[in-house]
Order: C-alpha cells, then structure tokens, then sequence
C-alpha cells in the first residue's frame, strides 16, 4: 500500500482504469495532480488554453472510444474548458474533467481563482459536477463517471477535489475490478413486436445516427436483406454504405426529407436524438408509426412520440432483432428513386456554396478511407457533410450540437494522439474556416511539439461567410462580417509548422498527400475561389 498526496493517487487510479493520455495545464492550485502523471506512466499534453485542452480530450475520445481526461485549476481554467465540456455534453462524448477547487469560498473573498460557484457552474454543461471531500469520494466519483461512460449515454462529468485534500496523503484507490459491467444488452419482449412490424412492412425506412455506429459489422448484413430504405444522420455518416441501393445519405437537413420518410410505412430511428441539428425542422415528417431504439431514455419520450420505445444498446438490439428475420424482403423502394432523390439534393448544396463540391471530391480521392476528419463551423464542412461518401463510421467529427467555432485544430491533434501505434498515426485532418481558425490557433504549437502528421485545411473566403449568408437571408444589412486575415503561411512558419497555399485543384490534392506523409502538421490555405478560379 502505497501512501502519496490524494493528486498523485489520483493519477495512478485513472492509469490502473486505462488512461493513457491526459490533457491540461497545471497551475499552483492542481500541481498536487501533477506529481503522478509520469509515475504513473501517463503521457500528459500540455495545451496553449484551456479549451484547447478541452477539445483535445473531446477528439481523443472520438477518435478512441476512450473516455478524454482533461486537468485544469479552479477558477479560469475551470471556466476555459466549459465551452468544450458543453460541447461533449450535446454530442454524448465521454470526457472526464478533474479541476481542483479553494477549501473555503463562503466566508474569505479576494482568493486567487476564486469563483462563487464553480461546481455549479460546470454542472450547467456537463452530466453531472461534485466535489469529492475525501479520498475515498475521489475513488468513487471515478469509477462512477468511468462505468456510467462506459455503459450508459456517453457525457462529460467534473470533478473538483479542494487543494489541502489533494495535497493530503491518502492510500491508494481499490484496484480495478476483474469485471466492469457491460451496456444493457437487447430487450427481448419489444424485440418481438418489432420483428412482427418489420415483416409486416412494404416500406419501411430507417434512420441511423452517432448510437448505431458500434457494432454494425454484426448486424449490417441481415440489415441488407431487408431491403429498407436509409438516411443516416451526420454522426451516423458511414454506417450503412454510401453506394447501398435504397440509401438516402447523411440528406436529412434536406427539406425533401421530410418527403421521403413521410412515404414511409414504418420507420425505425437507431441511436439518435433527431435533433434540431440533425434535422433542421421540428418534425421528422412521419406519416407512419415510429420506432425508436435508443441507451438514452429521453430519447424516448422526446416530442417525436414514437409508437414503440426501445431502451438498448442499438448494436445488441439490431443484431438480435435482424437476425431472426428470415429471407430477403420485398419492398416497394426503387434504386431509380433514391438515385434521383440524391442527385437532385447534391444540385441544391451546390448551388447553396458554389465552388466547394469540386474541392470536396478532389479531398475524397486525396484521402485514404480510413482519415479521421475533423471540421469546424465553417461553410466548406457544412457542405461536404452532407456530401462526403464516408466509407468508415465514427470518422468525421464536428461540433454538431454546442456549434462552437475553433474545435477543429485541438480536436483533431486530441485524435491525432489517440491514433497513434508506435511511430505511425492513423491519418487525421482539420478543416476550419479563416475565421474560426484563429479561437484556438495557438494550438498548433501543440501538432508542431509533438510532430503530428496532420493537415489542417483553412477555407478562407476572407469572412464569418456562413453568418453573412444568415444575415442577407434576413434582410439584415451585413456588418460585423469581414475580417482581416494574418498572413496565414507565415503564422504558420513562426510556430514551426510547414504550409503551402495550392493554386488549383490539383496542387491542393497533393499538397493533402504531402502533409498526410510530413511529420509535423501542414497549413494548408486554400482560397474559397479555387475551384472557380482553376482551369
Ligand atoms: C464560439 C462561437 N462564437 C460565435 C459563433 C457564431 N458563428 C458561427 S459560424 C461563424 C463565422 C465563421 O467564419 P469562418 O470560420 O471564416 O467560416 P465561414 O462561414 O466563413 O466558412 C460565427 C461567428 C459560433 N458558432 N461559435
Ligand atoms: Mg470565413
């Protein structure tokens, strides 16, 4: 029995549960946490800010299935890494906030980062926020966020331990059990009636989001023989094979969605919230009774008012269900309808962003399958989401719901590390506006230190152009819209990182080669006009 500081403890626990990697920024109040990182043999990633720290866990776990662990101080550093704490919490990512906390707050004002209510605070963006008073609360706060993150709807937690408590020697927390508990598994009795729905089907659609995408290997085939028609939500991009006849596509955000699924005869929605950020109207346009298979129980009683709620894992559920349907179906869904459905959507994001599909399709054929992208708010993610035919789910990741600009760099560095075997990388990506760019571009020192193979696209069209569109469309004058720009390539030589500015189509493909194949990361600044502009 090894007695440290409860800080050090602290370290070696989250090591013995599997962490790896942990991200922050120390500071005299969490220190105490900093004594046993190496000891532990856990890499810790230093940040340039908070968020960035943030962001990094939150890519990290995309990347992993890993929950991301993230160290700040009370006060500030609580504060900075709210924003990405909010954004896990809309996008079910598991992440893991440790922050310490002053021993006193009600009676003593002027203390260095002392705020009124941080634990209430951090509670207003994540599952849940405490403050653990012992060692033993410590111990049991982590397995508690680890199991439920493991188990349940993935989402970020905090915990806060006051500074004299992780400053105090406490013995070591209970090793690991053999046995941690697994997700809940099918849920037979509703399994039946949605085997005796689907065979009565002629036309049955199903809606595919962020849940679906474990295990699909189990269930994908018997899914085929069904011969259902498919929309995939943006986090559900990949799950069902982009080419697959009666595939729809990530087209929900579509208004002609709402067509498709109304001509429906039963639809089944897997393992999403079908929120406003994956729909982009309040209703899904159903005409037909409505399943939903769902870990989350409020998806389940949403206001979509589905006819028959399942609460389970939508892998066990699917694979146990599917499989016992025997033959192929016969539908009335045709090959000629979803092929002409799809090109008539592709014309409208076309015309919506002229100029990007072109560069969204040479970004494809540039990539290898297996990339891991992350974007950002940026008007060139926005149409290549709904157009990129992913081939692996759980590979593009963006800030869908919390909608925060500058995830992108530190996201994509935070799944650049989760990705690394030995001295090679699974290849990884950003892509972020010029504007978005710059809320965490300090972040780059970070892919530069560690010499990350990573490419990070900036689509400039010299303007928050996303938010000028919005206000035309309102028929408010533009203002506050155009900013000036740094001199992108030469930022990116001051923090040690290449960057190349391709003039066409054609230098931009290699220039994503190159970097993918450079260690180190590559700016790679490409004027919104290339398409257009090249011959
Ligand atoms: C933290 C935060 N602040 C403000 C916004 C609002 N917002 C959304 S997109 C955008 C402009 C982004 O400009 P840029 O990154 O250049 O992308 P573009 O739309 O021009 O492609 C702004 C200000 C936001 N999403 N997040
Ligand atoms: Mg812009």
């Amino acid at each position: 029995m090894t007695t440290r500081p409860l800080g050090a403890q602290i370290s070696h626990m989250l090591k013995d549960r599997g962490v790896d990697v942990i991200f922050g920024i120390p500071g005299v109040h969490n220190q105490e946490m900093y004594r046993g990182i190496e000891e532990a043999g856990i890499t810790h990633v230093l940040a340039r800010h908070e968020q960035g720290a943030g962001f990094m866990a939150d890519g990290y776990a995309r990347a992993t299935g890993k929950p991301g662990v993230a160290y700040v101080i009370s006060g500030p550093g609580l504060c900075n890494i709210m924003t990405p704490m909010g954004q896990a919490y809309s996008d079910s990512v598991p992440m893991l906030v440790v922050s310490s906390c002053l021993d006193e707050t009600a009676a003593q004002r002027g203390q260095l980062h002392q705020m009124k209510d941080q634990e209430g605070a951090a509670r207003t963006v994540c599952d849940w926020s405490e403050t653990a008073r012992t060692a033993e609360a410590s111990y049991q706060l982590i397995d508690r966020a680890l199991i439920e993150m493991m188990t349940g709807v993935p989402s970020p937690k905090h915990i806060q331990v006051p500074i004299a408590q992780l400053e105090s020697l406490a013995g070591p927390a209970p090793a690991r059990a053999d046995e941690w508990p697994n997700r809940p598994a099918a849920a037979p009795l509703q399994q039946m009636a949605l085997i005796d729905r689907l065979n009565a089907a002629k036309r049955p659609i199903f809606i595919f989001g962020g849940g679906a995408t474990r295990g699909v290997a189990n269930w994908l085939p018997h899914f085929q023989r069904l011969n259902a028609a498919s929309f995939t939500t943006y986090t559900g991009r990949g799950i069902i094979p982009d080419d697959a006849p009666f595939h729809f596509g990530a087209n929900l955000a579509r208004p002609g969605s709402a067509d498709v699924i109304a001509s429906a005869d039963l639809v089944v929605a897997v393992g999403t919230r079908l929120s406003e950020v994956d729909l982009w109207r309040q209703h899904l346009g159903h005409t037909a009774p409505l399943v939903r298979i769902d870990l989350d129980p409020e998806c389940l009683s949403d206001r979509h008012n589905a006819d028959t709620r399942i609460l389970a894992d939508a892998s066990a559920q699917l694979t146990a269900c599917l499989s016992q349907l025997d033959g192929e179906k016969d539908t009335t869904w045709t090959q000629q309808e979803v092929a002409a459905m799809r090109k008539k959507w592709r014309a409208e994001i076309d015309s919506e962003g002229p100029g990007i599909l072109s560069v969204v399709d040479r970004l494809k054929a540039a990539l290898p399958a297996d990339t891991m992208i992350y974007s950002d708010m940026t008007q060139f993610a926005y149409a290549a989401k709904e157009v990129y035919p992913m081939e692996c789910p759980g590979h593009w990741h963006h800030p869908y719901g919390f909608g925060t600009l500058g995830y992108a760099l530190p996201a994509a560095i935070g799944g650049c590390i989760g990705r690394q075997v030995g001295d090679t990388y699974g290849p990884t990506i950003a892509i972020l506006g010029d504007y978005g760019f710059q809320y965490t571009v300090q972040e780059l020192a970070v892919a530069v230190e560690l010499a990350l193979p990573l490419p990070i696209i900036i689509w400039d069209n010299g303007k928050l152009g996303e938010i000028e569109d919005s206000m035309v469309r309102a028929q408010i004058a533009p203002n506050a819209v155009v900013q000036r720009n740094p001199d992108f390539c030469k930022l990116a030589e001051a923090y040690g990182a290449a960057a190349v500015q391709p003039a066409d189509l054609d230098a931009f493909a290699q220039a994503v080669r190159t970097a993918l194949a450079t260690s180190g990361p590559t700016i790679i600044h490409v004027k919104s006009d290339i398409a257009l502009t090249s011959s």
